[in-house]
């Protein structure tokens, strides 16, 4: 295990298995009735999360989002306070009233998403100037999808970003689709990162369900980055499991292709095997220790009291008279 990036392989394969398992309780948990809210899974999107999970530094910020949420758990969030968070309760780290898009948490350099698509450009853009202001090599990274780029925010935030040679760097999640809509049905691009050459921002495309080629564009876009030549783009193309409202609509082979072929874990499975990094039985059991570590999460998580719904009012701007009726 001379290689570095056998390493790196690695960590992006524990990291990938954490997302999923996580994941998967917050799926089954959802649908049994257990997590209010709406359900966006970062199912298929592992890679993603974790390969900007790969890159951060403790003193970066980072924004997630609808759908990289389990980028929070990877960058350091205690995973039994998350899903407490999902599920409602007093000990979730917003205290219940963040959930899935809201949730934040500053000691890990986490800021809250939007439920409005692409707005988090603008927010990070300015968390961004901040950090240089400050006169750090702290960076900003956000995770935005393909749905983002039709929006005003996409293209305001990378004109300045790239004016002022802001600190951030731009991860775009491309599955294909935004609800049902397919990105070649509304973008003038179906290949997201062309836009950042209006920008004069440095971009590529890479295949987002290759952990290890995630990594490596998103820790060049974050040197970049750092090194204070401005922001950078990253166009992550993969596929996401969860239909997202719609039912699915995607075709059975499709389907099967994203889910059982090309899948982010399978892949990185394979390369590991592959390059002799570990064995069938040593990926077993870490597969088993990690099903093991989340469900004692969720078990905190269910015992935990549900969160008190007199701090609702809690934290909003001062000065707010809240009607009771
Ligand atoms: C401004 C705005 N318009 C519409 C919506 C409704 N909406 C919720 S999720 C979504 C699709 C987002 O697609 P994408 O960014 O590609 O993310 P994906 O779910 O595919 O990961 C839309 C349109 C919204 N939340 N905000
Ligand atoms: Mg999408």
């Amino acid at each position: 295990m001379n290689n570095p990036q056998s390493h790196i392989l690695l960590d992006l394969y524990g990291k990938m298995l954490l997302a999923r398992s996580f994941e998967f309780t917050h799926e089954r948990e959802f649908r049994k009735g257990n997590l209010p809210g709406s359900l966006h899974t970062a199912l298929g999107h592992e890679a993603v999360v974790a390969a900007v999970a790969q890159c951060l530094r403790k003193t970066d910020k980072f924004f997630c989002d609808q759908r990289s949420s389990s980028l929070h758990l990877l960058a350091g969030m205690p995973g039994e306070r998350f899903l407490a968070e999902l599920a409602g309760k007093e000990t979730g780290v917003c205290r219940g009233r963040g959930g899935m898009i809201h949730s934040v948490d500053p000691s890990i350099g986490s800021f809250a998403g939007s439920s409005v698509i692409g707005q988090i450009l603008v927010v990070s853009l300015g968390v961004a100037m901040g950090l240089k202001m400050d006169r750090t090599d702290n960076i900003t990274v956000v995770i935005v999808g393909d749905g983002a780029s039709g929006r005003g925010e996409w293209h305001e935030c990378m004109n300045l970003a790239s004016t002022w040679k802001a600190p951030l760097v731009i991860c775009c999640a491309n599955n294909g689709y935004a609800i049902s809509t397919p990105v070649a049905a509304a973008h003038a691009t179906a290949d997201l990162y062309e836009y950042a050459a209006a920008y004069r921002m440095p971009a590529v495309q890479v295949d987002g369900n290759d952990a290890l080629a995630s990594y490596n564009a998103v820790r060049d876009a974050v040197a970049h980055a750092r090194s204070g030549n401005g922001p950078a783009f990253v166009e992550l193309k993969t596929w996401r499991w969860d239909p997202c409202f719609s039912g699915e609509m995607r075709s059975p082979e499709e389907v099967h292709y994203w889910r059982e072929v090309h899948e982010p874990l399978r892949l990185a499975r394979q390369a590991i095997l592959a390059e002799g990094l570990a064995d069938e039985a040593q990926l077993d059991a870490l597969h088993a220790a990690t099903d093991a570590q989340v469900a004692e999460w969720w078990r905190f998580a269910q015992e935990s009291p549900l969160a008190d719904p007199s701090i609702v009012t809690a934290n909003v701007y001062a000065g707010w008279e809240v009607e009771t009726r």
